[in-house]
């Protein structure tokens, strides 16, 4: 491997010591780099990886909000602006009460990748903060998402920088950050924050997106194995937004998601989230902020594994494995076991859901077709670019016009990942793909724009 990655991993882990998840992607995407790294000295010279690794802006601030008690509460508000080399920073916003700037600083990293392989004009960012949404009343979640957009407005913008949501923060949140935002500003700017609800300046397919963008990159994997969808057992994991998107693409494409996960253990429905009625149920079921999936079980008498997770099921049950829940779900134990029960396909959907080591092994599987989150999931953030293009011209595309960009941008995602791979003498290799074919573009636009 190029001596110059490692010199660069070596500075990234000493003085970003006690943040893992960051130094974890860090690791992902720079081992995987090396041809194209030796191929291009000037990177060295102009000392590309290292601005790379380092984002432009870090934004902490303080987020006071009035709790139903007449209480005040205070969290911590966070905006990394990573890259803004391809366009306005583009990115979600987390509300979970893990985060901390490790995790907003590697999914800024993923997401400036992603945002380039996504073939639009958008740099990467990512925001969010402790807040648990939690067991809070809509009153407090409003208060707090206005006190938390009365000090981020200052720092984004149409040009400038476009939030939108990631876990704990879907249309109500944008909703009422935009509505604030608007008052603040004094102008009906919607570029300024995507994810909006349609008709309040929100893209028709928007939430959708994520869901039925991994199922179409899915199809691309199938097709180019000699395979279809038709049929096909997919576990997942996780029960929120991404899941409805995925559960329903499936189920209309012929296959069927047998599985769901929560924090209270995985649900198995050998028959399939197939109908109308359980898909609703899904939604019904988040929406109770509950955040338990044994619910789903109760309502319609399938198995519940309490505590545990459904990447141990064997070939006789799943086809395809795609964690869509949160980082690390999948451990290098649970990996094992896939390669042990012979599951053929292992499609990431969720941001990092695959330790290092886990996604090493499963790559060096014979059998086994790996596809990475950054290009999985990257429908989301491109119809939210497409929501900026909308909000820019002043007009809404119907659903049918967006669903055509999103089977193109997908497809080609998938196209130019594996050709990057193979271009450079790495074989079938989507993972790698994805990181080349996002690092070139940044690559190109930041040695264009000169050294700053
Ligand atoms: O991880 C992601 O790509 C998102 N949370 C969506 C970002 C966006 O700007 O729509």
């Amino acid at each position: 491997m190029s001596k110059y990655i490692d010199r660069v991993l070596e500075e990234t882990r000493k003085k970003n010591a006690g943040e893992p998840e960051f130094l974890q992607t860090v690791e992902e995407v720079l081992t995987s780099l090396a041809p194209v790294i030796d191929a291009h000295p000037e990177y060295e010279k102009a000392s590309l990886l290292e601005r790379m690794v380092e984002p432009e802006r870090t934004i902490e601030f303080r987020v006071t909000w009035l709790d139903d008690s007449g209480h005040y509460q205070v969290n911590r508000g966070y905006r990394v602006q990573y890259n803004g080399a391809l366009g306005p920073y583009k990115g979600g916003l987390r509300f979970h009460p893990s985060v901390n700037l490790s995790i907003i600083k590697f999914l800024g990293f993923e997401q400036t990748f992603k945002d380039a392989l996504t073939g639009l004009p958008i740099g990467g960012g990512k925001g969010g903060s402790d807040f648990d949404p939690r067991g809070k009343s809509d009153g407090e979640v409003m208060r707090f998402c206005q006190a938390y957009m009365t000090e981020l407005y200052r720092h984004i913008g149409q040009d400038i920088d476009c939030p939108a949501g990631d876990l704990g923060c879907g249309n109500r949140e944008i909703n009422y950050m935009y509505g604030q935002y608007r008052r603040l500003v004094g102008a009906s700017e919607f570029g300024a924050l995507s994810g909006k609800s349609v008709g309040n300046g929100g893209s028709l397919m928007r939430a959708e997106a994520t869901g039925f963008g991994a199922v179409y990159y899915l199809c691309e994997v199938l097709k180019d194995a000699g395979e279809s969808i038709e049929g096909k057992r997919i576990a997942i994991s996780g029960f929120g937004n991404v899941c409805w998107g995925v559960t329903r693409k499936v189920a209309e494409l012929g296959g069927k998601v047998v599985t769901l996960s929560g924090p209270d253990g995985y649900i198995y429905d050998p028959d399939g989230i197939t109908t109308q009625e359980k898909i609703d149920y899904m939604v019904e079921m988040r929406n109770s902020g509950r955040d338990k999936v044994q619910d789903y079980a109760d309502r319609f008498g399938c198995e519940f594994h309490a505590g545990e997770k459904p990447w141990g099921l064997g070939a006789d049950k799943v086809d395809i494995m795609m964690p869509c829940a949160t980082q690390n779900d999948v451990k290098i134990e649970s990996a094992k076991k896939m390669a042990a029960n012979g599951i053929r396909f292992y499609i990431e959907v969720a941001n990092m859901p695959t330790t290092n080591d886990a996604l090493e092994f499963l790559k060096k599987q014979e059998n086994m077709i790996v596809a990475p989150s950054k290009a999985v999931n990257a429908c989301g953030v491109a119809v939210s670019a497409l929501e900026m293009a909308q909000n820019a011209e002043r007009l809404y595309w119907t659903a049918e016009e967006v669903d055509a960009k999103m089977h193109q941008i997908m497809t080609g995602i998938y196209q130019a990942s594996k050709e990057a791979a193979a271009r450079y003498g790495l074989g079938y290799d989507l993972v790698a793909g994805a990181n080349i074919v996002g690092f070139q573009r940044v690559a190109d636009a930041m040695m264009a724009q000169g050294i700053f």
